[in-house]
């Protein structure tokens, strides 16, 4: 009996660590104030795009998008445009607290850069966004062609990223 009783122990004891790994592996949390509506990304046979959506903050306090990662991407930024040509948003994109902000062509937007593969429309892609209280939203994004906007993305990097490797074919500037 002695033995049988310390064999089941054995294995409820590796139940409970396996169950703990997993929730230890969790890189997100669901109970951030933040939602994303509607969220997409713009379809690409380039090494960058960008991440929109409407996002609401529920909470009393005000949160900013601070960060993002993705593992179609090697590097993610926080932009916002302005006068045409875009640029990391410094402090991120605050979204009031009780009120909305929207990422959007020609405005803010979560810039993925170093895509690893095309981005096919129709496709889905999770990108993992950080904010400014340390919470972690899983945005799960569809991916939709959209002709415009091109004019406004390319000029920006191509003078931001001119010592990256993952910049255009050179023919800016
Ligand atoms: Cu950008």
């Amino acid at each position: 009996m002695p033995t049988s009783q310390k064999r089941i122990t054995t294995v409820i004891a590796g139940v409970i660590a396996l169950s703990a790994a997993l929730v230890g592996c969790a890189t997100t949390t669901d109970d951030s104030a933040v939602t994303f509506s509607d969220p997409w990304i713009k379809a690409t046979d380039t090494q960058m795009t960008a991440l929109f959506a409407e996002v609401s903050n529920a909470g009393s306090e005000d949160v900013s998008i601070v960060g993002a990662e993705t593992e179609a991407a090697s590097m993610v930024e926080i932009h916002e445009v302005v006068d045409g040509v875009m640029r990391e948003k410094s402090g991120g994109v605050v979204i009031p607290a009780g009120e909305s902000a929207t990422l959007m062509p020609g405005g803010d937007h979560i810039m993925l850069m170093g895509l690893s593969s095309e981005l096919i429309a129709g496709d889905r892609l999770e990108v993992i966004v950080t904010l400014s209280d340390g919470t972690e939203v899983l945005v799960d994004a569809e991916i939709r062609a959209f002709a415009a906007g091109d004019e406004e993305y390319d000029p920006g990097h191509g003078d931001m990223d001119m010592d990256m490797d993952h910049s255009h074919d050179g023919t800016m500037d």
